[in-house]
């Protein structure tokens, strides 16, 4: 066994045993035996493979999206396909995810796959890992660092995810002759200063600014979850008594503002009281798209693993690899979504 193989299977035994003592289960993938000692380290080896170590710093299991894109990289980056995946939940915190990149840095993983919680923050640690001579691979997010300190992003073209839904407004309205009526709005905005949420607003915002009859009657943080995005919705519904409109930037929240509307005795959805634009389009939430009470969702597609499976195996043939790959994405209205729903995956 040669000694790049030692050294990648004592990392990976170290990497399990810190992991699972650290995290309980945090390491996804092959632990190593309590009893196992350095001859039980070759069963990282499989069939005189060498199996490539992938740190995987996810950002949490904050909503059904973020399960759904976590499983895609575990089927993607199995040991058959000879990868050893350590992952670590950060539980939404940047230092979490910090702490876990600089643990895979100490114990020289082959790449590092990280989907960053918020954009800024990156710099030192990512510098970090590129003195380490360890590839970074961004996944879903962006992160606001010199392009030099990652190899490539695999993620979803945010920005143009909140146009469509500002074009789809336009459309709906317009199709009820009220284009020009005087329309509010309110936002529930994902993770604060995470590029879903900038990028989401930004691109909404870029459109509805355009209409001097749109009025954004407010914004806020439901952090991606269904608690908070019901907490947010009934503040707003105290607030504002006639709101025309919800932008709710991910289907967990969603979930939560339609409770909190339906428990103040009003309808959501195509015939409701207030139309519902949300993100995201898991499936809980495509049903209540063709259900009609989620007018319109706009996918932001989870299944990025394989790309990850891709772009290390080019790295590993010494291919070059692109700065970006974005995933297909569509978008959801009682229309189409028959056609898609059986298949759905998530
Ligand atoms: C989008 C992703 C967002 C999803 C949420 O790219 O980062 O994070 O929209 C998830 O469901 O929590």
């Amino acid at each position: 066994m040669g000694k790049k193989s030692w050294r990648r299977a004592a990392l990976a035994a170290a990497a399990a045993l810190l992991l699972s003592a650290q995290y309980g289960c945090g390491a996804f993938g092959d632990t190593v035996p309590e009893e196992a000692g350095e001859s039980d380290a070759h069963t990282y080896i499989q069939g005189g493979e060498e199996l490539i170590i992938v740190g995987f710093s996810q950002i949490g299991s904050e909503s059904i999206w973020r399960t759904a894109n976590t499983s895609s990289v575990q089927r993607a980056l199995t040991e058959e396909k000879g990868y050893f995946l350590i992952s670590d939940n950060a539980r939404q915190k940047q230092e979490n995810q910090i702490k876990a990149i600089r643990s895979y840095i100490s114990q020289r993983v082959d790449y590092i796959v990280f989907a960053p919680v918020t954009e800024s923050g990156w710099d030192t640690v990512l510098k970090e890992a590129q003195d380490a001579g360890i590839p970074v691979i961004l996944m879903d997010r962006k992160a606001d660092v010199d392009e030099s300190l990652y190899t490539t992003r695999i993620g979803t073209d945010l920005t143009k995810e909140g146009e469509k839904a500002a074009r789809w407004l336009e459309g709906d309205l317009k199709e009820k002759n009220r284009l020009y009526d005087d329309i509010n709005i309110v936002i529930l905005q994902g993770t604060l200063g995470s590029s879903s949420e900038l990028e989401r607003t930004a691109g909404f915002e870029s459109i509805a600014s355009r209409y001097g009859n749109w009025h954004i009657l407010d914004r806020q943080t439901g952090d991606f979850t269904t608690a908070k995005g019901k907490e947010v919705m009934t503040q707003f519904l105290q607030m504002y008594p006639d709101i025309d409109v919800v932008v709710s930037q991910n289907d967990d929240m969603t979930f939560g503002a339609i409770e909190a509307i339906e428990e103040a005795g009003m309808t959501t959805g195509i015939d409701g009281d207030i139309t519902i634009i949300s993100f995201d389009a898991v499936r809980g939430a495509l049903e209540l798209v063709q259900a009609g009470k989620i007018n319109v969702d706009i996918e932001c597609n989870p299944e990025q693993g394989e790309y990850v499976d891709m772009v290390i195996q080019m790295l590993e043939r010494g291919e070059p690899v692109e700065k970006l790959y974005m995933v297909e994405e569509r978008v959801f209205t009682h229309r189409n979504v028959a056609r898609y729903l059986e298949g759905r995956t998530y």
